[in-house]
């Protein structure tokens, strides 16, 4: 049974390429792929200007992750905690089916679900739902819902890469106290003050506030987490991302990553629903 859409939603399938749900409406144009539930673009109407990065080289086949937008990391982030699966979880790597989509007075909202949860870490009993919230502001909501009668445990991430003007020129303000350095095993950091970036960066910051925003020479994007216990932040400057199949030629100097995420683990008890949410105009 197809999906009833809203009036601001369409569904677009380009040869070779992902589906998309794309939305319109007064404030923004934004795309998602059905293909890992991956948000791809946000432009909010009032200065038309893309929020987030996407790699030239993006594969947009649909037969691996997509590189740039917002990824969605469950049930685990980083590296898979005892076995050799792929990093950062399976669905954004698989299928995912629209749910739902309603237009309100003030923001369109499209909810997916993956189509199959595994269960590569005994995630079995977990539900997951991915709502988006397409207005002056972008939100989305990553709801893990337990519905078994013990506890479960995940990870999860919204690692949202950001299109910047340039990473040479570019401030992250609002993080302080430690954090750990994946670029030296880990080790535990004072956040730098001023937080600029001259060399690969992967940090997570656990135990973050709210709040912190990117700031360029002509703009700023403010990024509200709730739900979050760390808040990573990547760039994996140039010999890095020459690694990445995947990533474009100089594509470092333009993006940002900046993540709200469960790195340390989330314990859900029984029948409960949890809620992971990134907000960024
Ligand atoms: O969130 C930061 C990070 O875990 C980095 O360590 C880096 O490898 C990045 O994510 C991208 O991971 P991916 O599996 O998408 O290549």
């Amino acid at each position: 049974m197809s999906t009833q859409l809203s009036k601001s939603v369409t569904l677009e399938t380009p040869a070779n390429h992902v589906e998309l749900i794309c939305v319109n409406n007064l404030w923004a144009h934004a795309s998602i792929s059905l293909f890992g539930g991956h948000l791809l673009s946000y432009v909010p109407s009032y200065d038309q200007r893309e929020r987030l990065w996407l790699s030239r080289d993006a594969w947009l086949d649909g037969t691996r992750s997509i590189r740039g937008g917002v990824p969605v990391c469950w049930p685990w982030f980083g590296d898979h905690p005892a076995r050799n699966l792929p990093a950062h979880g399976y669905v954004r790597n698989q299928q995912w089916r629209l749910v739902s989509s309603v237009d309100t007075d003030d923001a369109t909202i499209v909810r997916l679900r993956p189509c199959a949860i595994q269960n590569a870490m005994n995630e079995d009993g977990l539900e997951l739902e991915l709502s988006i919230t397409v207005g002056r502001q972008l939100t989305l909501a990553l709801s893990t819902r337990n519905t078994s009668d013990r506890p479960r445990n995940f990870g999860a991430a919204l690692h949202s890469y950001f299109e910047i003007s340039d990473i040479h020129n570019t401030c992250l303000k609002g993080l302080s106290g430690q954090c750990l350095d994946k670029t030296e095993d880990f080790a535990r950091k004072v956040t730098p003050n001023p937080y600029l970036f001259e060399a690969e960066t992967d940090r997570i910051h656990v135990h973050p506030g709210n709040r912190c925003w990117i700031e360029t020479p002509d703009y700023a994007i403010e990024v509200n987490s709730r739900g979050h216990d760390s808040v990573v932040v990547w760039n994996p400057w140039r010999a890095k991302s020459a690694e990445l199949e995947d990533f474009h030629d100089e594509g470092f100097q333009s993006m940002l990553c900046v993540e709200s995420a469960i790195t340390q683990g989330f314990t859900l008890a029984a029948q409960q629903t949890h809620t992971l949410t990134q907000t960024f105009a």
